[in-house]
């Protein structure tokens, strides 16, 4: 393990808000276990084990049905503890998995039969090594024809630059963790307002209105982000997504409380409505559509 790597929440709280029925962790991750699923030698980091029981068994306890797992650049491009955990949840998971530009049709196909509907494009230099926007085009026009879509993780700051290549991207965009806008500066701030637009111009983009635990600069309990949440949630009913981000890989300040975290939907997402579309008919439209 990374010597200041911290381990996920040992005895989360049981959650006081119970999810709607069929609702969706929709950003997780599965980590090893090492021993049989070993971590990339590229990776910038070494997590602790976080094993698909685990998950599962945090899915159920915190009152969620189903699970997006995300594979995480631990993995690079090997995807294998992510197809086994989809092939053990079955329909109650789906998957999003990174590939190269050479993945051949038959691969994806089995990705797909697991459960697979889309990939994930990293930007950040402290997790993953650049990669050329020609590959990343690539892989985009393999995935196409399936259906599939594209996750993208960037730091704010770099929105900019991306913008041209992330919009002509000719298939569904989801940004992770609200593009990781800066909180110390308001809803109003130019910086938070591109990503705005960037939403509001191109309907083809989704977020995740997730980590509120990354995104606080004040920390517990996360008072700083939640304004911004919910002002995605109340912008883009139909284009949002929810997620734990459990194991919480690379926290540095403090590891969460799963159960706190899902206390914080409500305050999200106020109406009723708003949760259905959020944990259940945002991600069903996305994943569980086939
Ligand atoms: C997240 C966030 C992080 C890590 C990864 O792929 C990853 O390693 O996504 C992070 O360190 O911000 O979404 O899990």
């Amino acid at each position: 393990m990374t010597p200041d790597y911290l381990p996920f929440h040992p005895d989360p709280k049981k959650p006081d808000y119970v999810p709607p029925r069929g609702a969706v962790d929709a950003h997780c991750h599965v980590f090893g276990p090492a021993k049989t699923f070993p971590f990339a030698p590229e990776r910038k980091y070494t997590p602790c084990d976080a094993s698909k029981e685990q998950l599962f068994a945090l899915r159920d306890f915190l009152g969620f049905s189903r699970n997006v797992i995300v594979q995480a650049s631990c993995h690079g491009k090997n995807n294998d503890a992510l197809l086994d955990a989809l092939r053990t949840a079955g329909d109650k998971a789906r998957g999003i998995a990174v590939v190269g530009p050479d993945i051949t049709e038959a691969e994806l196909q089995e990705m797909h039969d697991a459960g697979v509907r889309g990939v994930r494009f990293n930007f950040l230099k402290r997790l993953v090594d650049d990669t050329p926007k020609d590959v990343f085009r690539k892989i985009v026009d393999k995935i196409k024809p399936l259906g599939w879509h594209v996750i993208v993780y960037f730091e704010a700051e770099d929105l900019l630059e991306l913008k041209p290549f992330l919009t002509s991207l000719p298939v569904t965009v989801v940004v992770d963790h609200m593009g990781r806008a800066d909180v110390s500066k308001g809803i109003g701030d130019p910086s938070f307002q591109a990503f705005v637009s960037l939403l509001r111009d191109h309907e083809n983009f989704w977020t995740k209105v997730s980590c509120p635990e990354r995104l606080s600069v004040k920390g517990v309990p996360y008072d700083d982000v939640i304004p911004f949440a919910n002002y995605l949630v109340e912008q883009f009913p139909h284009r949002v997504l929810w997620g734990t981000d459990w194991p919480h890989p690379n926290m540095k300040s403090h590891m969460p409380d799963d159960g706190f975290l899902t206390d914080i939907i409500p305050m999200i997402a106020p109406s009723e409505k708003q949760q259905q579309m959020l944990l259940v008919e945002n991600p069903d439209r996305l994943y569980w559509a086939d």
